[in-house]
């Protein structure tokens, strides 16, 4: 191997060893740059005879399109790794599926309300809306609670200071039942000339869900809850009403016929007589327990009154259930509180 075979060589392994353009170029300076080893050779031609100057001159000057070629097979090579390293940092995998649009769903408590809404709608029951901030009256007086009943303390209700337009106290509802005094009351006066007039007045039949309020917090009370009561008031509508009206609501509402239904004697300010509803199915996890999903009662004569209808002649019953619970029951959710702690793993499951 002659002296410019070795001087190839070497730039052929410097450039191989040049990592970035950088390193590159600087290798470059040291074979064609002004004091480069090409450029030393070419210089010392002045020193040779005019023979001898062509053949060495065409030599170097080959050597010299060898080195350059190397040189920019390397440029070409480093580029194309910087070309691939890119790629491959800015990968995109097109076959993932897209992002999709976050679609929303409905709480599991709102779904429980839709479906006894659709429910008790197909009994011709109306639905009946009103205000979370409640006046004393429709809330306990107008329903038979007196005052001195627990359910009136301070322990038992959230009171807030704002007064109602006569100046009566008003609270955070602790029952749905006011949103039904409230309708009762504005049905009554709508008919009251016919009422008067000993015409009939059409049935009162409406359910009443909403958000309700009561001091109390553990696994199976949350002071923000659900309520939904229901009222059916007519000349002649008795517990033979109430208990078929049960027995179609929760055997639709569980998509079951294997489901047994009982009265337990109990008490209400608001009813009279009053009684526990309790469910129990026939198959399933909850096999033959009997639970407690609803307090009833054919409202109590004082309540007929405050509707301003005579008890004598204006009968019904009266129910309150707890949308919370039967959802629990529905889907076997456990703990209460995962219902409002609007954590979304708990929550998608229902979408
Ligand atoms: C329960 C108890 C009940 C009522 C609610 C009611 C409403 C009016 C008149 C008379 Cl406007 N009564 N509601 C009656 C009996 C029981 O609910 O344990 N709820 C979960």
């Amino acid at each position: 191997m002659n002296d410019l075979d070795s001087l190839v060589g070497s730039a052929q392994a410097d450039f191989a060893a040049a990592a970035t353009p950088a390193e590159l170029e600087n290798a470059k300076a040291r074979f064609l740059g002004k004091s480069g080893r090409v450029t030393d050779l070419l210089k010392g031609l002045a020193a040779l005879s005019p023979e001898e100057k062509k053949a060495r001159g065409a030599e170097i000057n080959q050597t010299k399109q060898r080195v350059e070629a190397l040189l920019t097979e390397r440029r070409q090579a480093l580029a194309e790794a910087d070309l691939q390293a890119q790629l491959k940092a800015e990968a995109l995998d097109v076959t993932l599926p897209g992002r999709q649009k976050g679609t929303g769903g409905l709480h599991p408590v709102s779904r429980s309300i839709e479906r006894i809404e659709a429910i008790f709608g197909s009994m011709g029951f109306d639905v009946a809306d009103g205000p979370e901030i409640e006046e004393d009256w429709f809330n306990f007086t107008a329903l038979n609670t007196p005052a001195d009943h627990p359910a009136r303390s301070m322990h038992d209700t959230f009171y807030v200071d704002t007064k109602a337009p006569d100046g009566s106290g008003q609270l955070l509802r602790t029952h749905t039942s006011p949103m039904q005094v409230r309708y009762a009351v504005k049905h009554v006066k709508a008919h009251r000339a016919a009422i008067d007039a000993g015409q009939a007045m059409p049935e009162i039949r409406v359910i009443a869900p909403g958000r309700t309020y009561r001091v109390d917090s553990d696994a199976t009370h949350s002071p923000m809850f659900h309520q939904c009561e229901g009222l059916w008031i007519g000349e002649n509508v008795s517990f033979k009403d109430l208990k078929s009206v049960f027995s179609d609501f929760f055997r639709t509402f569980f998509e079951t016929d294997d489901l047994a239904i009982r009265f337990r004697p109990s008490f209400f300010p608001f009813t009279e007589p009053s009684a526990e509803v309790d469910i129990a199915f026939s198959s399933g996890p909850l096999k033959g327990r009997w639970l407690e999903v609803a307090g009833s009662g054919q409202v109590h004569p004082n309540v007929v009154r405050n509707f301003g209808l005579d008890p004598e002649r204006y009968i019904g019953f009266a129910f309150g259930m707890g949308p919370d619970r039967l959802t629990m029951l529905r889907y076997g959710v456990n703990d209460l509180r995962l219902f409002f702690d609007g954590d979304l793993r708990f929550l998608s499951q229902f979408h």
